[in-house]
């Protein structure tokens, strides 16, 4: 009793929150709705450092949209398929279920711990069963609109893995998992076809700008990558007796420089150079094919790198010009973006003047940017400029060449206006256990044949232990034969199931929907609740997830738009990264040795203090030193703050307006600016705000009578309020102090009474030939003339002025005045 405990707070009051349900919406239409997010977790070991700022933010904005009266549905739940635990199980000789649940449970119990305002009853895991049938039902649906397919192509192969990865699992040539370099292997593979989305991915962002961080629209922007341009296509010769005649596309952005192209470049590890190739050069082309698949893309496109290729034995008819070019086979160009050919421009392209120098291929320029000639100096002229050289183009600037030689080639018949992306479609399947399973059976005579929807989920066995998960290069569910076959559903003959599991991002891609109704067992999610719910209005999570998770995600929820299932066509409207926490200005790591264990400051200062110390580091984007930040400071304010409800000595609903109108006033326009605050997420000030309402409060307790003052009460019930959204457990039992029942996160925001948003006093600058020399305290709207007296009754003017008259006064009311003498 009297003193500020944090652990005796945390003791008491999970159990009355729960009770009381008061994290859990209404969910009845009765007030408005909202729903803010935060990325759920991975079950890797407990809660970390980071998920203690993420969760602290994400929590803000929950409690004041609880606070200002919304329905706020936040929920929780866990991204549980994944490697680590199957490695973790291959090392225990165990299920990998058995480590992921455990480790869950024990996230739970931090998460309720730390407080955070999570609707627990709605809970999900993407490993139930319960969940990933509808991952399975969703795939179907996609399987049927043709945006699921099968494909054989050379992917990025991980061999410590054992596994595929997508490009986007793909940094700078390496696993992400692992650092392993990635090689490329010809495999059958799922695929989502995203690439169908890619304008519509790229169009609907207008909508997001202002509500996501401008870097990460960027970012999405990039990797959707829209490119205009055209379609080329060019007649190869007959090469004698042995080839035939064929046809060749290319891809270029600058038909306009169609005039100066001199060779023509295929991707040497493409098919199509095979094809080609004369056997002449049949066996140096294979030589170099070897050579090529040990780099990674980013090693093929590095402009430093000495150009390397080969020749095919073959030419390209200019369509333009009928002038013949020869065809080579070379790394810089990519298999599988364009059409894996180009059309090489030396004197306009860096690139293709680095191959030109290195084979002694002739450089033409056509477009005069005033650079000086490429073919001297080596750089290729880039930028605006006229059209030279180039028939009836000539003097056509850069932009007009364009279209221009569009037109020129739609009428030939030899090339169109084309829109290239740097999007793939997404490679879905993993050679792993430890996922959802596609819910397809293969069938000699019927092919591919989907799991009827009755006959979902298409459950992971679990008698597969250890070694049986192994990375053996084939889905470990390969060697479960009593798992594998089964009867055709089709035709009832003997088949099999396919072994691939679904990318862990498959799963992610959809739970915020899954959230508006986790119990629902007709569908993915009941589609009248979806629709109450979504879109989320508030994401919040860390900014390594700009392109994968959430162009997936918004991919999902298009597709699932177009299935008629949803009425939201983007799942958030706006999203928060928040910063990362370090410490010592470096990111933690057991390298560094300067990890920070969450549960030991948890126990050393309190959660309150632990989140109110994440919030007030600084804005909640920006990264928190931990090195920097004083945990013990917060828990000194925390019960600076809890002290003042201790003190109040007034009884419940007492009318404040009899109170000290100074911090009446004060109480009213903190309120008033924190709400803009919250609403621009500028927590940390909040913060500040709040310690001078909780100094100016305590000065009038301090005061002979503040104690019973109501104005007191008044403050000391806004300080609870606001406090609630950063420290739960002190503002709960300053309320409880105060003499309310739980919860404060019901309270209600504060309302705020415009009348006393006035300033009560302004300070007016009196000078003395422009140097100062006093200050008043006067009323803002104070007039010219009352103010030039009480100026000039003041003793220290009088005495600065020492008996000399005076020449002029000069009012600016409320803020200044200057008096010269004569
Ligand atoms: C002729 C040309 C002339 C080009 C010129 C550029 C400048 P973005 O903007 O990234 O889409 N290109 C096409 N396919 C390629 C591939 N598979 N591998 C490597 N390079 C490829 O780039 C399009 C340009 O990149 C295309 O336009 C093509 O070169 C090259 F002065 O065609 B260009
Ligand atoms: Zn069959």
């Amino acid at each position: 009793e009297g003193v500020y405990n944090f652990a005796t707070m945390e003791a008491k009051w999970p159990a009355i929150w729960d009770e009381l349900k008061v994290f859990t919406p209404l969910d009845d239409g009765s007030k408005e709705r909202r729903y803010v997010l935060d990325m759920f977790p991975y079950p890797s070991g407990d809660l970390h450092m980071g998920h203690a700022e993420a969760f602290a933010m994400g929590d803000v904005v929950s409690r004041y949209w609880r606070q200002l009266g919304y329905d706020v549905l936040h929920p929780i739940g866990w991204d549980s398929f994944g490697l680590p635990a199957e490695n973790a199980a291959i090392k225990r000789n165990a299920h990998p279920s058995e480590w992921t649940y455990s480790n869950i449970d024990t996230q739970a119990e931090s998460f309720k711990r730390y407080a955070v305002s999570v609707d627990w009853s709605r809970r999900l895991q993407t490993s139930d069963p319960e969940y990933y049938r509808w991952t399975q039902w969703l795939f179907k649906r996609f399987h049927e609109k043709g945006l699921a397919y099968r494909k054989n192509s050379p992917v990025n192969w991980c061999p410590t893995d054992q596994t595929v990865l997508a490009n986007e699992q793909v940094v700078n040539g390496a696993c992400e998992r692992c650092g392993t370099i990635v090689t490329k292997k010809s495999l059958n593979q799922w695929y989502f076809k995203i690439t169908d989305y890619a304008d519509r991915l790229l169009d609907d962002m207008d909508a997001l700008k202002g509500h996501w961080p401008d870097r990460v629209l960027a970012m999405q922007k990039n990797w959707i990558g829209r490119s205009e341009g055209a379609h080329v296509t060019f007649v190869i010769e007959a090469a004698g007796e042995e080839k035939a005649q064929q046809e060749l596309t290319v891809f270029t952005t600058r038909p306009d420089t169609l005039y100066g192209a001199t060779f023509f470049v295929v991707a040497a590890d493409a098919p199509l150079a095979l094809d080609l190739v004369t056997s002449e050069h049949a066996e140096a082309l294979s030589e170099y094919r070897e050579q090529v698949k040990a780099l990674s893309d980013i090693e093929r496109q590095a402009t430093d790198r000495t150009k390397t290729g080969v020749f095919t034995g073959r030419y390209a008819i200019n369509p333009l010009t009928g002038e013949k070019l020869p065809v080579w086979a070379a790394d810089y160009v990519l298999a599988d973006y364009g059409t894996g050919a180009i059309m090489a421009v030396p004197a306009h392209d860096q690139r293709d003047l680095d191959f030109a120098k290195a084979f002694g291929l002739p450089v033409r320029a056509v477009l005069n940017t005033g650079m000086e000639d490429p073919a001297e100096t080596g750089i290729a002229s880039t930028g605006e400029g006229t059209l030279i050289n180039s028939g009836e183009l000539d003097g056509l600037s850069k932009a007009e060449g364009i279209p221009a030689a569009i037109a020129v080639l739609e009428k030939l018949g030899t090339g169109k206006k084309f829109v290239n992306f740097r999007l793939r479609d997404w490679l879905l399947s993993r050679q792993r256990f430890w996922g959802t399973p596609i819910p397809i059976i293969h069938c000699a005579d019927c092919g591919e044949v989907p799991v009827p929807d009755d006959q979902l989920p298409v459950r992971l066995p679990d008698n597969l232990r250890g070694e049986d998960l192994a990375p053996k290069g084939t889905s470990p569910l390969a060697a479960a034969a009593d798992w594998v076959n089964v009867d055709c559903p089709s035709c009832g003959k003997p088949a099999k199931r396919d072994t691939d599991t679904m990318d862990t991002f498959v799963d992610s891609s959809w739970y915020f929907l899954r959230f508006t109704s986790p119990e629902y067992t007709e569908g993915p999610f009941d589609p009248a609740k979806v629709n109450d719910w979504m879109p989320v209005g508030q994401y919040v999570g860390g900014v390594e997830h700009a392109i994968l998770h959430l162009l997936y995600a918004r991919f999902f929820t298009k597709v699932i738009h177009d299935l008629g299932l949803l009425e939201a066509t983007e799942p958030f409207s706006a999203l928060l990264n928040q910063g990362q926490v370090l410490n010592g200005g470096k990111a933690m790591s057991k390298s560094l040795g300067n990890g920070v264990d969450l549960g030991q400051q948890l126990d050393k200062f309190g959660v309150d203090a632990v989140r109110l110390t994440m919030v007030f580091a600084g804005p909640p984007e920006d990264d928190v030193d931990w090195a920097d930040v004083s945990p013990s400071g917060s828990a000194k304010f925390l019960a600076r703050a809890w002290r003042l409800g201790r003190d109040v000595d007034s009884v419940v609903g007492t009318d404040p307006s009899t109170g000290d109108a100074a911090l009446r006033s004060l109480t009213h326009r903190t309120v008033h600016e924190v709400k803009a605050l919250l609403e621009g997420h500028k927590f940390n000030v909040v913060v500040a705000k709040l310690m001078e309402l909780v100094n100016a409060t305590r000065k009038v307790i301090d005061s002979g009578a503040g104690a019973t003052d109501p104005a007191v009460r008044e403050a000391a019930e806004a300080v609870a309020i606001v406090l609630s959204l950063f420290a739960p457990y002190t503002a709960e039992d300053m309320w409880d102090t105060l003499g309310h029942p739980a919860s404060v996160a019901n309270a209600g925001f504060p309302a705020v009474d415009e009348s006393l948003l006035v300033e009560q006093s302004i300070t007016a600058v009196v000078q003395i030939q422009g140097k100062v020399k006093d200050r008043l305290e006067v009323s803002p709207d104070i007039s010219e003339e009352e103010l030039r007296e009480l100026a000039l009754a003041s003793a220290v003017v009088q005495k600065a002025l020492d008996g000399r008259g005076i020449r002029t006064v000069i009012v600016r009311a409320p803020k200044l005045v200057n008096i010269v003498p004569a």
